[in-house]
């Protein structure tokens, strides 16, 4: 079975590549010119690449004309909710039209592959602030830009399901994390930030936006064992959500970094690191996934979170 993978260059699509070589996929992974693919397993992988802007329909048309995939995983996207809010109109451009030259180029192509869009828990917004975890059957009340454009993304992939019979399943991931995500998101920043001060390379401040926010946190390895799953399991037409679970405040995960880090830490508030809405608590019910797949998560968060600091200790730019 030959998987491709768009949008590899980004943090989740190293860990997918890994996920799927370890099956018995054929994979070819596709990144940005500028961008270089970062395989965290340790493990020996093989695997082709291909440069492409999602942006350029004829230029996905040629990648799928030339590999003929069985199934596609889309990851391209402008990712940071944080970002979405200074640039709308490219979050937009992005994750919108790059989805519909997605499916334009599948379409004309003649090709039936299964797609699997990575959307997000960020869709649910205002409707996940309930006392229990939100489930797919919930109507999404997108709070940000990127959570609209998400939700744009899965509702056009319901379209054409119905329209053209396309096969395609709508993942809602809620967070991930794990060694190599950028600083712009809070997991990585937090420990980035603690593993500086712990080898002295700063003063002992940690700063922080909303920690009174809850999110559902998953190791980004459960992450993309789940969409290897759904490929394979998953009903078409259908919408997944992709988490551990169990929401936890953000506050709760800065104290188990600081305490892992073993560093003396005091906190500021920074007031740019605030946003101008954030839902206070989002929490995934993954029954659906659990009961169709048999998906479970492995690695808990404090795992997670010691090898994430561990990443930034043994980074070359921190160490020297
Ligand atoms: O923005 P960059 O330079 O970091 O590149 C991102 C890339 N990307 C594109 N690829 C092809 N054509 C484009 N026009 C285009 N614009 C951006 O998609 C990046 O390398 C990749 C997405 O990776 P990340 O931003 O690291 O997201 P992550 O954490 O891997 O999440 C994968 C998916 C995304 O759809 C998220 O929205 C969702 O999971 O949560
Ligand atoms: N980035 C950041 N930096 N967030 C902070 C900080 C900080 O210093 N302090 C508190 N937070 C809070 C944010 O306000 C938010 O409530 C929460 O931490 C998580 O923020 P991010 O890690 O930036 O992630 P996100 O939830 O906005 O988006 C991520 O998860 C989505 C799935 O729920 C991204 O990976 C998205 O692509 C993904 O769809």
């Amino acid at each position: 079975m030959k998987a491709l993978i768009i949008g590899a260059g980004g943090f989740v699509g190293g860990y997918l590549i890994s996920e799927l070589c370890s099956g018995e996929w054929e994979v070819c992974a596709t990144k940005l010119p500028h961008e270089r693919i970062s395989i965290f397993s340790g493990r020996e992988v093989s695997y082709s690449t291909a440069d492409l802007d999602i942006l350029d329909e004829n230029a996905i048309r040629e990648v799928l004309n030339s590999y003929k995939p069985d199934c596609i995983f889309h990851l391209a996207a402008q990712s940071s909710v944080a970002l979405s809010w200074k640039k709308p109109a490219l979050t937009a451009d992005i994750n919108i039209k790059g989805c519909i030259n997605l499916l334009e180029a599948v379409r004309t192509a003649e090709l039936s592959p299964r797609i699997l869009f990575i959307g997000s828990s960020e869709e649910y917004g205002y409707a996940a602030n309930r006392p229990e975890p939100v489930d797919e059957t919930v109507k999404p009340e997108p709070a940000n830009i990127y959570a609209i454009t998400k939700l744009t993304q899965n509702m056009i992939g319901e379209l054409y399901c119905k329209a053209y019979g396309m096969d395609i399943i709508s993942v809602r991931a809620f967070n991930h994390i794990g060694p190599g995500q950028l600083p712009q998101f809070v997991v990585a920043d937090f420990c980035k930030q603690a593993a500086e001060i712990s080898m002295g390379k700063r003063e002992p401040v940690i700063y922080v936006g909303n920690l009174s926010a809850k999110r559902d946190f998953t190791d980004v390895r459960d992450i993309v064992r789940a969409y290897a799953m759904l490929s394979e399991k998953g009903k078409s037409g259908e919408t997944y959500n992709v988490g551990s679970g169990r929401a936890v405040t953000i506050q709760s995960v800065l104290l188990k970094i600081i305490e892992l880090s073993g560093a003396e830490i005091r906190v500021e508030t920074d007031k740019e690191r605030f946003r101008p809405v954030d839902v206070p608590f989002i929490e995934a019910d993954v029954t659906k996934l659990k009961k169709d797949t048999g998906w479970e998560p492995k690695i808990g968060l404090t795992t997670a979170l010691s090898s994430i600091i561990e990443y930034w200790r043994s980074c070359p730019e921190i160490k020297k």
